[in-house]
């Protein structure tokens, strides 16, 4: 709602946050009556002189450009304006900024036959884009001023934003980063997914600590940052039949057809006019509603296909690493290779090029086994539509698709499939065909097969993105010595070692250092007497502040970026919490999904035992130790009774912690609800240490860790993803690792199922805490028996085997902690050493590995 405000606040820089109330934009001459009183409101529609009525004619082009906003697309006037409105303008007035960009890029790379990469990811957690497109078009400071100038702070109006949250976690902030990557390095890269309705839940916090689950309307206003494309779209077919014609080909037809229309988001790259391209898609009914029906008095049955069309895109599936064996889950996967398929085959077919080129001008990442229906997409464009006889089809498939492996391997039941897409299930039982060619033993062949035997059979997806790519990477340098020495093996035999290669995930230092940590960027900058952009775009220069770490001069300016990034996380909590926090604590976060293997049980136990040792001592004793804040932030799949429960007991857990007058200065304890990408940009700056403790060889990579340490946080991790990696750039000595390692875990697994111990014999220190919460010391007796039996019980991620070596590696922290110079030595290393983790490396990577495209700067 909005009300008229008070006239003398008019134009006066506001600094207070997450205010509500109108204003008038400054430089808006109002009418005045006869007697020069202002008419108040005013209700006239003179003729604006430039379309800009009543403003300055001196004030800057960025500041007339928002108030044209606030004035036409908008349809608002300049005196009564609040913050949404205030940022729906000055986002639409950048958006024209990037359109010009945007516009000419495209016609860049048409203007000639150019090679294109496309990256197909089911999620993209692109976050708020406002504070992106300003640092990446080099026009924050002047949007800054401008919209001063209007009256508002930019500060305020970018906390307006909501995040684009289409996406679970890692993986998909790994595709955002990507994007950001290929357009600042000028690399001609699209991004394909799907445009949902409703991104990740909103995660809330019930009365008895659970985590309850709401929708997350993110277009319920206007989103400035979409180009809604009515006239690219595609229709894209389910069920039918599938007949066969001649040889391998056949005709498909019949069953539903639902319409993908496309909408744009424009991707700018850093300090460059190079703007590419994120197409989402939507699903829209192809036809109304069933006429007959309607008129038949059945309204349902009239609606019933429109509704089931547009269910296609309406919700991001919110799990990551379970598969949902859910028909809605394939048909969305199949949606989406098709439309972006068919739109890639356009843009192929405007080069005028014989198809057998095609690999020649279009390489195809996928991002997971999720867009693996790709594949058998292409071979039915080539086979039935294109008339390419099967062996050239295949070809140009495999010479076309690359693969990242992120995690374990999915399967769909081949009824289902059938059922879904008999065309494509065709196609596969004949690469199952090509496959029976393959050389090698029968337990071999049926390890390789696409085909798992069983009731019902199922379609391995990993297998077949594998032998459908021209190549497949894993995610880290363990994940791609796992995959290549266990799952992938057969194939590594079979195809040669050099189709499998290791691809170690980046993060972008535009959003992850400068966006973030405005004042570590600027510290950075000044200290190095470079241009941030040297180190934005080039990581590695971070090195430089190898030299400085002995001043102490610029020690001092370290700690104090660090103090003001936790004032700032303090502030949040207070206003989110009411809840004060100590600010010169040591800050102890983790944040991630919730999951088994990422163990935040671990960390919660561990904070339990810790509360019970601060506990067990004198108040003399009590005086000397150094506070701690611990952070918990992510969210549970909403079917995910065991991750769901540790939410609980460490909200329930904080409650007794935080209120309890012996220790609660010197420890306390916040899970933060609704983790997201600008909730982590407050965090990860804030951090002296971050917890990525994953059973060995369960976390493919990890990428908070390496925002964390490029934010100058210390590490605490076990020997995983890529913790080794981060380790072997700032020294092991930076680090804080425990835990056993990978090649222990089978057989610790194994000794558990065949010869358990208990847990009162195995691990004393971790069964004394298990029984305090079991006993209902931190509320709920009973509740959490579920989740503590998981440990008692098989203890597959191996709790019981890691929480000793856990514990003194957090007294390691805590001693480290207490020398402060050496801990900000540790931390100035930390960052300087982070250059290998940018996105830019790990995008070279790709288009120099697979994709084989080259930079192209726009003039
Ligand atoms: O280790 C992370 C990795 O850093 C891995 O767990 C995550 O991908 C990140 C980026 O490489 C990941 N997410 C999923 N699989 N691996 C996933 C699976 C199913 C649905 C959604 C996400």
């Amino acid at each position: 709602m909005t009300s008229i405000i008070d006239p003398s606040t008019i134009g006066k820089p506001q600094n207070t946050a997450r205010r509500r109330h109108v204003r008038t934009l400054t430089g808006y001459t109002p009418d005045t009556d006869e007697k020069g009183k202002e008419k108040w409101p005013r209700g006239d529609e003179k003729v604006w002189k430039d379309g800009l009525r009543g403003v300055d004619k001196d004030v800057p082009d960025i500041t007339r450009s928002v108030v044209h906003h606030v004035q036409t697309s908008l349809a608002r006037q300049a005196y009564n304006l609040d913050e949404a409105g205030a940022y729906q303008a000055a986002a639409l007035s950048v958006r024209d900024n990037l359109l010009v960009n945007w516009n000419e890029t495209q016609l860049h790379f048409n203007s000639k036959p150019t090679k294109r990469a496309y990256y197909l990811s089911l999620e993209f957690l692109m976050g708020r884009t406002l504070d992106n497109a300003l640092l990446n078009l080099g026009l924050k400071n002047k949007y800054a001023d401008g919209i001063t100038k209007l009256g508002f702070s930019l500060e305020d109006l970018l906390e307006q934003e909501r995040d684009a949250a289409l996406g679970n976690g890692g993986l998909g902030r790994l595709a955002a980063c990507y994007l950001d990557s290929s357009a600042s390095q000028e690399l001609p890269v699209w991004g394909y997914g799907l445009r949902y309705q409703y991104g990740i839940f909103q995660q809330l916090i019930g009365p008895d600590g659970s985590q309850l689950e709401a929708p997350d309307p993110w277009l319920q206003h206007d989103n400035p940052w979409e180009l809604p494309r009515s006239d690219v779209t595609y229709d894209i077919r389910f069920y039918g039949h599938s007949e066969r014609v001649d040889g391998m080909k056949a005709v498909w037809s019949g069953g539903q057809e639902v319409l993908a229309v496309a909408y744009d988001v424009m991707i700018p790259g850093y300090a460059t006019k190079n703007t590419n391209n994120l197409r989402l898609w939507e699903s829209k009914p192809k036809r109304g509603f069933d006429l007959n029906s309607f008129n038949a008095g059945d309204y349902e049955r009239a609606v019933e296909s429109s509704n089931s069309a547009a269910a296609i895109t309406s919700v991001l599936y919110p799990n990551d690493h379970t598969t949902f064996g859910k028909e809605l889950r394939l048909k969305q996967q199949y949606f989406w290779t098709a439309a972006s398929l068919a739109d890639i085959l356009r843009r192929f077919k405007n080069l005028d090029k014989p198809i057998s080129e095609f690999p020649e001008y279009v390489s195809i990442q996928l991002n997971d086994t999720h867009p693996t229906l790709a594949i058998p997409e292409l071979m039915r464009i080539l086979l039935d539509e294109e008339d390419v006889p099967w062996d050239a089809a295949w070809d140009i498939v495999t010479r076309t698709f690359f693969f990242t492996n992120h995690t374990v391997l999915p399967k769909w039941p081949v009824p289902l499939m059938q059922h879904l897409l008999p065309r494509h299930m065709q196609i596969i039982f004949d690469i199952v065909t090509v496959e029976k060619k393959f050389p090698g033993d029968r337990e071999k062949l049926a390890r390789m097969s696409l085909i798992e035997e069983g009731f019902p059979q199922n379609v391995r997806m990993a297998n077949l993105a594998c032998i459908g790519s021209r190549k497949v990477n894993g995610v880290a340098e363990l994940h791609s010595d796992l995959l290549r020495a266990t799952i992938m093996k057969d194939f590594v035999d079979f195809f040669g070692i050099s189709k499998f290669f290791n691809v170690t995930n980046g993060i972008t230092p535009r959003r992850w250092l400068d966006q973030c940590n405005p004042l570590l960027s600027q510290l950075i900058a000044d200290t190095l007497k470079l241009p941030k952009a040297t180190f934005l775009k080039d990581l590695t220069r971070l090195e430089g502040l190898l030299k400085f770490e002995d001043d102490p001069n610029f020690q001092k300016k370290w700690a104090a970026v660090k103090q003001s990034n936790k004032e700032r996380l303090a502030h949040y909590v207070q206003v989110t919490t009411g809840h004060i926090i100590n600010t010169k604590a040591m800050f102890d976060v983790q944040i991630k999904r919730l999951h088994e293997y990422k163990r935040q049980t671990l960390n919660i136990l561990g904070v339990i035992h810790r509360y019970l040792a601060l506990k067990a001592m004198t108040p003399e004793e009590r005086k000397k130790v150094n506070p701690k804040v611990v952070f918990f932030a992510g969210k549970a799949a909403p079917g995910y009774y065991i991750a769901k429960l540790t939410i609980r007991l460490i909200v329930n857990a904080a409650r007794i912690i935080n209120e309890d007058p012996e220790t609660k200065d010197i420890l306390s304890l916040f899970f933060l609800p609704d983790y997201s990408v600008s909730l982590a940009e407050i965090l990860i700056p804030a951090s002296d240490i971050s917890q990525h403790i994953s059973t060995a060889g369960t976390e493919a990579s990890g990428t908070s860790n390496m925002k964390f340490c490029l934010n100058g946080g210390l590490l605490l991790g076990t020997v995983d993803g890529a913790n080794i990696e981060i380790a072997e750039e700032v020294g092991e000595q930076n680090v804080f690792f425990f835990g056993h390692l990978t090649p222990a875990v089978e057989d610790l697994r194994y000794q558990h199922m065949y010869h358990p111990v208990p847990i009162e014999q195995k691990c004393p220190g971790l069964a004394k805490v298990i029984n305090e919460v079991s006993a209902g010391r931190f509320g709920d007796a009973g509740v959490y028996e579920p989740l503590l039996n998981t440990i008692r019980q098989n203890d597959y991620y191996l709790l019981t085997e890691d929480f000793d070596s856990y514990i003194q590696a957090l007294k390691l922290v805590d001693e480290a902690y207490q020398d402060r110079t050496e801990w900000i030595k540790k931390s100035i290393r930390t960052t300087a050493k982070m250059g290998k983790f940018s996105s830019d490396r790990a995008i070279q990577d790709y288009a120099q590995e697979c994709w084989n495209i080259e930079s192209n700067k726009l003039p």
